[in-house]
């Protein structure tokens, strides 16, 4: 819950801005030999809108120039803003700040003869964005996670200034038609509270960090541009399958050509002047396989596509490289494939979160995720509770950490958040989520939701509509949403292909009792593969602790009693994972901030690692437990154990034929 004061709601825009069609971005911005990119990251000119109304941005038209307007601060992008001053009060804002910055466009990007597009792609802003470039407004768009982008080459071509002022409005108020949904709630007893005093409601538990998240970019395409391509990947047998459909932009008229790569750089597949969707074969493919289930994991190939136009005597190309991994998923009613290999799940939940950054893109922080990751032999993590960024995505595709995509919509809890109105936002963020991660080998399956009220009646509606829609929209990947409702109340369950279920045993309920676990813990798996014969993930489990808090016999909150609730799970894990438990994901990677509450003590503290990634007594035996399930997997993944552990020197001395070859991860 945060606070504030305003004697109206912090979110209103004016009609003109709503009007403008939210602009979901096209394919990722990559550089090639047609394509430019500009990274706008760094210090930007940030204002709060603390007005009563938070309405004297848009009434003195900030964006002709905030720095003018009054006082602003040095702002870093990408970062949340929560934690970046000393502040509270902007640490707990509620309502539109506005970023500035003044850029140069190369002259080369706008002279008409050049036939250039520029766009400005924003990677994610929070929650609500309105883009204005030298005054004029060029975007809105909803939704804090996914991307979305301008073309905004008239108006700096028509400007007599090479360089241009972008401003950036942001609003992170949520309402029961937002994803996540929230309410703003007025407390209007002035006894207790200064007149127009507002809170935040929001029935999610981790802190609702709000700014511009991820990179700002300017980018260039030709006026007649490859607007998306989508492959879809398939194996039989030895042979591989890549269908593509790729689709331009600008003209009807072009020829396209398509050609494959290996690692090395090796034309391996090609297509000349083909149409443009087609099938691309190889015998015998790389195949993409997770991490420590091949000795080579994440195998991507290139494909890059040409595109030749001529337009008014004017020839436009463009090139596209897209990575592509070749792989195939199924699910059964016991075990979830990939390449025909059953693949157990033994991996994290995640938050994009981190001091200060909050939720901002952060090089080091997702680097040392992801060694942190490989050391601790987790082969995947769910994406909980939101997209994350693309560049974090990229690097699961290269490594083969397999991902469950969550869309935003944690928190679903309010009757009125289950109307239409919310349906057809959840309907088009799942479309804008889909259409970013189409392509991404590592994404094997969607989750439409964590924890939502699925019990309502409206819940049934709901899900069978939002599953379907987004089966349509990608046939090839099972869908599922992660449920802690009772099996014999849920009524969205029935529509997923893989059942993904939450439980804290001797933490929320019976607190205290590590020995009921078993017990319960075989109940919920027996109840709803009864009900349903579809395979079950434990999407979520685990417990608050404090590093560096101890006590034998365990108590709540220390680390023994961290690991006795992991130690118990296990027992259980591992007699249902021989029938048709497909993976265990602990919450969480990592301790994470949250609204300040009784039950969070300066955040949730379920992490096995710290805040700053230093690991808890439980990141050693989850380590233990995942590298002995790869073990039993596939023996190869000695070889990677002995990239990580400390003992590498005995290992290898006693085992020197398994650790001969060492594969790099670079
Ligand atoms: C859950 C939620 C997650 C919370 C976690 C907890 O069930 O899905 O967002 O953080 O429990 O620690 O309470």
């Amino acid at each position: 819950m945060a606070a504030g004061r305003c004697s109206v709601s912090p979110l209103p825009l004016p009609l003109s801005l709503l009007l403008l069609a939210s602009t979901a971005a096209a394919l990722s911005p990559r550089d090639s030999a047609s394509r430019e990119l500009k990274q706008l990251g760094g210090l930007w000119s940030f204002r709060a809108d603390r007005s009563p109304s938070r309405e004297q941005g848009f009434e003195e038209k900030w964006f002709s120039g905030a720095a003018e307007t009054g006082p602003v601060i040095d702002m870093p992008v990408p970062a949340s803003y929560n934690d970046i001053t000393q502040d509270p009060n902007l640490k707990n804002f509620i309502g539109w700040v506005w970023y500035e910055n003044e850029v140069w466009v190369p002259r080369c990007w706008i002279s008409p003869e050049a036939g250039k597009r520029v766009v400005l792609y924003v990677g994610s802003a929070h929650y609500f964005a309105v883009v204005w470039v030298n005054g004029i407004q060029v975007a809105f768009h909803e939704g804090g996670h996914l991307p979305f982008e301008a073309d905004i080459t008239k108006i700096i071509q028509s400007s007599p200034s090479l360089q241009h002022r972008i401003t950036i409005a942001v609003n992170n108020t949520l309402t029961p038609y937002t994803l996540p949904p929230g309410k703003i709630e007025y407390m209007t007893d002035t006894k207790r509270y200064p007149r127009g005093y507002f809170v935040q409601i929001i029935q999610f538990d981790f802190f609702n960090y709000a700014g511009i998240h991820r990179p700002v970019l300017l980018y260039t395409t030709p006026n007649v541009y490859i607007e998306d391509v989508t492959v879809v990947t398939d194996v039989v047998g030895v042979t591989g399958f890549i269908n593509y459909k790729v689709s331009i932009s600008g003209s009807t008229h072009f020829t396209l050509s398509l050609t494959l790569r290996d690692h090395r750089g090796q034309v391996v597949a090609s297509i000349i002047d083909g149409p443009p969707f087609g099938e691309l074969k190889l015998l015998d493919p790389n195949l993409w396989w997770p991490y420590l289930m091949h000795e080579n994991p994440g195998y991507l190939y290139n494909l890059e596509v040409h595109m030749k136009s001529k337009n008014d005597n004017t020839l436009y190309e463009d090139f596209y490289t897209l990575p592509v991994g070749i792989r195939k998923v199924q699910v059964t009613k016991t075990q979830f494939l990939i390449n025909g290999k059953p693949f157990y799940f033994h991996g994290v939940n995640k938050h994009e979160d981190s001091d200060m950054r909050g939720k901002g893109l952060d090089w080091s922080v997702i680097i040392k995720d992801f060694n942190l990751l490989r050391w601790l032999g987790a082969n995947s993590f769910r994406t909980s509770h939101y997209p994350y960024a693309e560049e974090i995505m990229d690097l699961c595709d290269k490594y083969g950490i397999v991902v469950i995509d969550e869309c935003p919509g944690v928190g679903i809890k309010n009757p009125l958040s289950f109307g239409n109105k919310s349906l057809a936002h959840h309907l088009a963020v799942m479309k804008e989520l889909v259409h970013r991660d189409k392509n991404r080998p590592s994404v094997v399956m969607w989750s439409v939701a964590n924890e939502p009220a699925s019990a309502l009646p409206q819940a049934d509606h709901y899900f069978k509509t939002l599953i379907a829609s987004t089966k349509a929209m990608d046939p090839t990947r099972p869908v599922t949403f992660v449920t802690d409702t009772d099996y014999e109340t849920d009524k969205g369950v029935q529509y997923t292909d893989v059942i993904c279920v939450n439980s804290y045993f001797s933490w929320y309920h019976d607190s205290g009792h590590l020995e009921i676990i078993q017990l319960q813990l075989a109940n919920q798996f027996e109840n709803w593969y009864k009900k349903y014969q579809k395979p079950i993930i434990q999407s979520e489990y685990g417990a608050d602790t404090i590093a560096g808090l101890h006590s034998d016999p365990p108590v709540m909150f220390t680390e023994e009693y961290q690991r006795a609730v992991l130690q118990e799970y296990f027992k259980m894990f591992d007699e249902k994972r021989k029938d048709y438990l497909i993976g265990e994901l602990i919450w969480n990677f990592a301790d994470f901030m949250t609204a300040q509450s009784v039950t969070r003590v300066d955040g949730n503290k379920k992490g096995i690692f710290t805040r700053q990634r230093q690991p808890k007594m439980a990141a050693f035996i989850l380590r233990d437990r995942y590298w002995k399930l790869a073990n039993e997997a596939r023996n190869i993944s000695q070889r990677f154990y002995c990239q990580f552990q400390n003992e590498e020197q005995d290992i290898c001395q006693r085992d020197e034929k398994t650790c001969a070859a060492k594969p790099s991860f670079q």
